[in-house]
């Protein structure tokens, strides 16, 4: 009984975690992709790129809210 609420918990786990972190590999995507045409000075394209690494470490790191306000930075520094 005990064994089978545990594996349900683990399921349960495994299929909101992809979900709810989804979200910060899209926004890092589309941060360097506007990294790309970006009109932004070395000095600020340094910044957005050091956002972008830090929400993706948050990111791995499973803390996902953090990692999303921090790439969302690096999207206002681009004018998104
Ligand atoms: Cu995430």
């Amino acid at each position: 009984m005990i064994k089978s609420l545990l594996a349900a918990g683990t399921i349960l786990a495994a299929l909101a975690g992809p979900a709810l972190a989804s979200q910060c590999p899209t926004l890092a995507a589309k941060a360097e992709e506007a990294l790309k045409t970006s009109t932004l000075d070395d000095a600020g394209k340094a910044k957005v790129t050091e956002l972008i690494a830090t929400g993706m470490s948050q990111h791995a790191a499973g803390n996902h809210p953090e990692s999303e306000a921090t790439l969302g930075e690096a999207l206002k520094l681009l004018g998104m």
